[in-house]
C-alpha cells in the first residue's frame, strides 16, 4: 500500500465525518464488514441494532427528530432485506435517510451464490434514488453527491449498494481533498421574480390561508411561519406531518386540515380564496378540507407541486423574500373562521375500570410536558391525533405515510438519540410491540430515557373494528399475550401494569422522574373502538 492511498470504506467514512454524522444505526455481516472496520477508529457512535428493520427506523426517528438526516448501514443479502420496511417508511413521508448496503464481490454477483440477490431492484422503487456502484471512485463520489441532494433538492432515503471488494480497495487520497473543494450551495436559490406572481395573489387575497406541511419543519423555518402570518394575519392549518410548526394554541392556527381535519381548518380550506400551501403535498387526504380556491404551492420538490403558482425552493427563503406584503385586512375572515371549533370534541371523563383507550392517552398527555410523543400503527394513534395539542415542531412524530407496525420502538431509540434532554414517551399497540420488541435490549443497553407505554387491548383492534364494520365478524384478532413488565424486566427494563383512570398519569409521571428506561402495560377497556372520519359515517 503507498501512503498516499486511502481505503474507500475509511473514505466513505471521513466523508461521514465531514457531513457532521454523530449516530449511524446498523447491524453488521460479512459483506458490509470493512465500513465496520473503518468505524471502529471514528468518532462517529455506530448504535447496534437487533434487527435491521430497527436501524432504518431508528434513523428514520432520528432524522424527523431532529429535522436533519439519519444514516443506516446493513450487510447484504439478508440484512438488506430486512432493511426494507423501514426504508419505505422514510420514501412515504419524504424522510431524508443514507442507507449503505454491503453486497458480494463484483465477480460473484448475479450468479446466485451465498446471499447473492439484485438488492438495487428491490431498492429502486422505494427510495428517491439508489446508487449500484462499480467503483471505490463511483462511490464515494455517490456519497458526497446523496449528502448534497438531501440537503438542497430534495428530502427521502438515497441508497448505495456497496460490494464488499469495492469498500476494500484503495484510491488516491487527493480524492477527498476534491471533494472538500467541490463543497459549495447545490440550492437553487429563488429571487423575488420566482415569487412574484405568488405575493400578488396573496396581496390580493380577501380570506387567504396558509397550510404549512413537514417541509417547514425540514426547512427549519418554523418560527419565520409563525412571524410571517403574525405580520400579516394569515390563519394557518397544518398537514397531519405538518402538525406542531405553529402551536396548535396559537391564535391564528386552526388546527389539521383534510381527512381528520378540525372544523375550523376545513371551514377555512373550503371558503378561502388563496391558498399558500408550504413544504406540503395536497395528498387526496388534504385535498378533502379544499374548496375551489386559487393555491400557490412552494415545495423543494418540484415533483410534488400542484396549484395555480408553482414555486420550486426553499420555504424559508420563500418567506424571508415575500416578509415585506401587504396584505388586506382580514380580522372578518378570522372570526368566521374561529366560530368553528378548532378542537376534536372527545369525551374522556369515564371513570370504567379497565380504563377506556381514550382516557388513557389523554392522562399520557396530560402528563408529557415537554416529551416527544412517538406513535405506533392502530387504535392509539387515532386517539393521540385527536386528544394531542401539538405545540412544537418534531413533538409528535409517527410513520404517518406507511403507517407500518413496529416503528415505536426502534423509532423511539432514535428520536431519543436525537434529543436526549427530553423525554420520549412510545406509544405502542400490543400487536405493533411484538413486531420490534427485540430493541429493548438496545435501548437498555443505551440507558435511554425512553417510557414506553402499551395500549394493551389483547387485539389487533383496529382491524377487529374494519371486520365487523365491513364483514360483520371479526377473524383472527385476538392476541394470547405474554406479561409484558415481565418481558422487560427480562431485559433489564422496569415497568408496571396499569389499568384503572388516574393510575396511567402518575406512572408516566414517575417514569418521567426516573429518567431511565421503563414500560407502562395499560390494560384498556378491549370493547373501545375508535370514531370514524366523518366522511366514511
Ligand atoms: C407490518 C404491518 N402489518 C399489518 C398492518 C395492518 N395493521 C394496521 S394496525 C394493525 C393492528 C394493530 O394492533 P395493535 O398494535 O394491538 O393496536 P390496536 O389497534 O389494537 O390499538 C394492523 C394489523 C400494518 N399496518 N403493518
Ligand atoms: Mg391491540
Amino acid at each position: 500500500m503507498e501512503s498516499n492511498t486511502l481505503r474507500c470504506a475509511d473514505a466513505l467514512v471521513k466523508i461521514f465525518e465531514k457531513y457532521g454524522v454523530k449516530f449511524i444505526f446498523g447491524h453488521p455481516g460479512e459483506q458490509i464488514l470493512p465500513l465496520y472496520d473503518a468505524l471502529r477508529e471514528s468518532e462517529i457512535k455506530h448504535v447496534l441494532m437487533r434487527h435491521e428493520q430497527g436501524a432504518a427506523h431508528a434513523a428514520d426517528g432520528f432524522a424527523r427528530a431532529s429535522a436533519d438526516m439519519g444514516v443506516c448501514i446493513s450487510t447484504g443479502g439478508p440484512g438488506a432485506m430486512n432493511l426494507v420496511m423501514g426504508v419505505a417508511t422514510a420514501y412515504s413521508d419524504s424522510v431524508p435517510l443514507i442507507v449503505i448496503t454491503g453486497d458480494v464481490p463484483l465477480n460473484l454477483k448475479g450468479k446466485k451464490g451465498f446471499q447473492d440477490i439484485d438488492i438495487h431492484s428491490v431498492f429502486k422503487p422505494i427510495t428517491i434514488k439508489s446508487f449500484e456502484i462499480q467503483s471505490p471512485e463511483e462511490g464515494i463520489l455517490s456519497l458526497k453527491n446523496a449528502f448534497e441532494i438531501l440537503k438542497y433538492r430534495r428530502k427521502g432515503p438515497i441508497h448505495l449498494n456497496f460490494p464488499k471488494d469495492v469498500l476494500e480497495s484503495f484510491v488516491d487520497e487527493s480524492i477527498i481533498e476534491s471533494i472538500e473543494n467541490l463543497s459549495g450551495n447545490f440550492h437553487d436559490q429563488i429571487v423575488y421574480n420566482d415569487v412574484k406572481e405568488g405575493v400578488e395573489l396573496l396581496e390580493n387575497a380577501k380570506k387567504p390561508l396558509i397550510i404549512a406541511g413537514a417541509g417547514v419543519v425540514w426547512s427549519h423555518a418554523s418560527d419565520n411561519l409563525v412571524k410571517f402570518a403574525e405580520e400579516h394575519e394569515i390563519p394557518v392549518a397544518t398537514t397531519y406531518p405538518g402538525r406542531g410548526v405553529i402551536s396548535e394554541d396559537h391564535p391564528l392556527a386552526v388546527g389539521m386540515i383534510g381527512l381528520r381535519g378540525t372544523e375550523a381548518a376545513n371551514f377555512a380550506g373550503k371558503n378561502a380564496d388563496v391558498i399558500l400551501a408550504l413544504g406540503c403535498r395536497l395528498s387526496e387526504r388534504t385535498l378533502m378540507g379544499i374548496g375551489d380556491s386559487k393555491i400557490i404551492h412552494i415545495n423543494l420538490d418540484e415533483g410534488v407541486l400542484d396549484g395555480e403558482v408553482k414555486i420550486q425552493g426553499d420555504i424559508k427563503q420563500f418567506l424571508d423574500l415575500s416578509k415585506n406584503i401587504k396584505t388586506e385586512n382580514t380580522a372578518n375572515w378570522i372570526s368566521k373562521i374561529f366560530i368553528h371549533p378548532k378542537y376534536y370534541d372527545i369525551k374522556t371523563d369515564f371513570v370504567n375500570i379497565p380504563i377506556k383507550p381514550q382516557l388513557a392517552i389523554k392522562e399520557i398527555l396530560d402528563a408529557s410536558e415537554d416529551s416527544i410523543i412517538l406513535n405506533d400503527a392502530g387504535t392509539h394513534t387515532t386517539w393521540v391525533t385527536l386528544l394531542m395539542t401539538v405545540k412544537k415542531p418534531s413533538t409528535l412524530l409517527f410513520s404517518g405515510g406507511f403507517g407500518p407496525m413496529g416503528y415505536g420502538i426502534p423509532g423511539a431509540i432514535g428520536a431519543s438519540l436525537a434529543n436526549l434532554e427530553n423525554n420520549v414517551i412510545a406509544v405502542v399497540g400490543d400487536g405493533d410491540f411484538q413486531m420490534t420488541l427485540q430493541e429493548l435490549a438496545t435501548i437498555y443497553e443505551l440507558n435511554l430515557p425512553i417510557i414506553i407505554c402499551i395500549i394493551n387491548n389483547n387485539s389487533l383492534r383496529i382491524i377487529q373494528q374494519w371486520q365487523e364494520m365491513i364483514y360483520g365478524e371479526s377473524y383472527q384478532v385476538k392476541l394470547e399475550n405474554p406479561d409484558f413488565v415481565k418481558l422487560a424486566n427480562s431485559y433489564h427494563i422496569k415497568g408496571e401494569c396499569v389499568n384503572s383512570p388516574g393510575k396511567v398519569i402518575m406512572a408516566v409521571q414517575k417514569a418521567l422522574k426516573m429518567n431511565k428506561p421503563y414500560l407502562i402495560d395499560i390494560e384498556v377497556d378491549e370493547e373501545e373502538g375508535i370514531p370514524l372520519p366523518e366522511v366514511l359515517k
